[in-house]
């Protein structure tokens, strides 16, 4: 019989949520050693050892850029962070010798790579099979080529981001009009149904498994707010009209620390009556729901308890801890059996898909062994079978089931 380890190392991830960009994108699919060094999570961390004042920092290139963050955080001081560690693990698991403290040595590994099959070896080494991008008609980078059309890397799936249409309203709405769009800044009928119109073209345009935002600590729902009236008059409509459940993304407080630009935001304690009054009034819409704040995270399981219409997933960002992955999950699989995804790599360079799955595998392996043990001493053992169907619903599967609204 194969050991719960080897099955959960072998199991290819469906990754459900991450940054990473169809290799269509070009430079928009971030890759190598300075992209990995200035990754946010380390841009905060470094921040806070490195002597260059920050708008020094940001007027740097992005190789200089890392030089400063490698120097703070490799070499002057041990790489003990979750994120820093990650760097490693991705330079140890691509045969790389990360003590070498070498930044030009490394660069010049990464920059003799072919890119479509460093893509398929980082892909094979990470065990994933499929990542969901973040897509935003917002964005002014992706939105061209979206409208132009390009063949897909089957790979690559998309989701529709509107976090600027709910939270931005009055300055979105110009934008919608530019594009065709007829609606006014004020609340109207005729609005809501050009925003749902945007909605249906951008689904179908990028093939949008779901929709998402992230929003604020504070967020209301119902509430006298822009983002509460089109949710409930544009964003519920077309996800009942489409099959397009809604991902919520609770928690995050945007620049925290403008200085620190992408670096810069916090966390909050969610209201999570918002989250239980959107599920019980909206029965046939599906919200998938992730948690910045560890505080709520045993509020959001009692909830998703009551509501098959919600589903929980990932350790989001500041959760992405091995000490959080293993409490959430050990809490999540207490109470919600296996109804629910323990974990998106939310990646944003692609060599991150490496270290982000290697070290959740890691927490699983003994998460889900305890609870197969207790499970055993009570008198029901599982078969082999039966872990392999478990695992393949955690590591995606059962996301999946819940976005095509096949089962919940
Ligand atoms: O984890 C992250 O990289 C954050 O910056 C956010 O992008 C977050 O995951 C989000 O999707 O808003
Ligand atoms: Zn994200």
């Amino acid at each position: 019989m194969k050991s719960l380890a080897s099955i959960i190392d072998s199991t290819l991830v469906d990754d459900v949520h991450t940054h990473l960009y169809d290799p269509a994108f070009g430079s928009l699919l971030l890759s190598g050693i300075d992209d990995l060094l200035v990754y946010h999570y380390l841009v905060s961390e470094a921040s806070r050892q490195m002597d260059v004042p920050l708008d020094a920092f940001w007027a740097a290139s992005k190789q200089q850029q890392a030089d400063w963050v490698w120097r703070a955080l490799f070499v002057q001081h041990s790489p003990v962070s979750e994120a820093c560690r990650g760097v490693v693990t991705v330079l140890n698991a691509l045969g790389i010798e990360p003590r070498s403290r070498d930044l030009p040595a490394l660069r010049q590994w990464f920059a003799a790579q072919q890119p479509s099959s460093h893509l398929d070896r980082v892909l094979e080494l990470a065990g994933v099979r499929s990542v969901c991008m973040t897509n935003s008609p917002f964005d002014d980078e992706e939105r061209p080529l979206w409208e132009q059309g390009f063949p897909r890397d089957p790979r690559f799936r998309a989701a529709l981001r509107i976090d600027p249409l709910l939270m931005d309203w009055q300055r979105s709405a110009p934008r919608l009009r530019s594009w065709g769009y007829d609606v006014g800044p004020e609340r109207s009928p005729r609005t809501a149904s050009e925003v749902r119109r945007l909605l249906a073209d951008w689904t179908r345009r990028i093939d949008s498994r779901y929709c998402m935002v992230s929003l604020p600590p504070d967020f209301a729902w119902p509430a006298n707010t822009d983002a509460a009236w089109l949710i409930e008059h544009a964003v519920l409509p077309h996800g009942r009209d489409h099959g397009q459940p809604l991902a919520l993304m609770l928690g995050v407080k945007r620049g925290v620390n403008p200085a620190l630009r992408l670096a810069g935001d916090g966390v909050g304690r969610s209201r999570l009556d918002a989250l239980e009054n959107l599920c019980a009034a909206n029965p046939s819409n599906r919200f998938l729901v992730t948690l910045l704040s560890r505080e709520v995270q045993h509020e959001a399981v009692v909830i998703a308890r009551k509501f098959p219409n919600l589903h929980l997933f990932g350790c989001w960002w500041f959760t992405n801890t091995p000490q959080l992955i293993d409490e959430i999950t050990r809490m999540r699989l207490e109470l919600l059996g296996t109804s629910f995804t323990p974990q998106h790599s939310d990646a944003r360079v692609l060599e991150h898909l490496i270290y982000k799955w290697r070290h959740t595998r890691e927490c699983l392996i003994p998460v889900l062994a305890t609870r197969y043990a207790d499970l055993a001493a009570s008198g029901w053992t599982v078969t082999e079978h039966e872990m392999r169907r478990d695992v393949a619903h955690l590591l995606g599967g059962a996301f999946d089931r819940f976005v095509s609204g096949a089962s919940r």
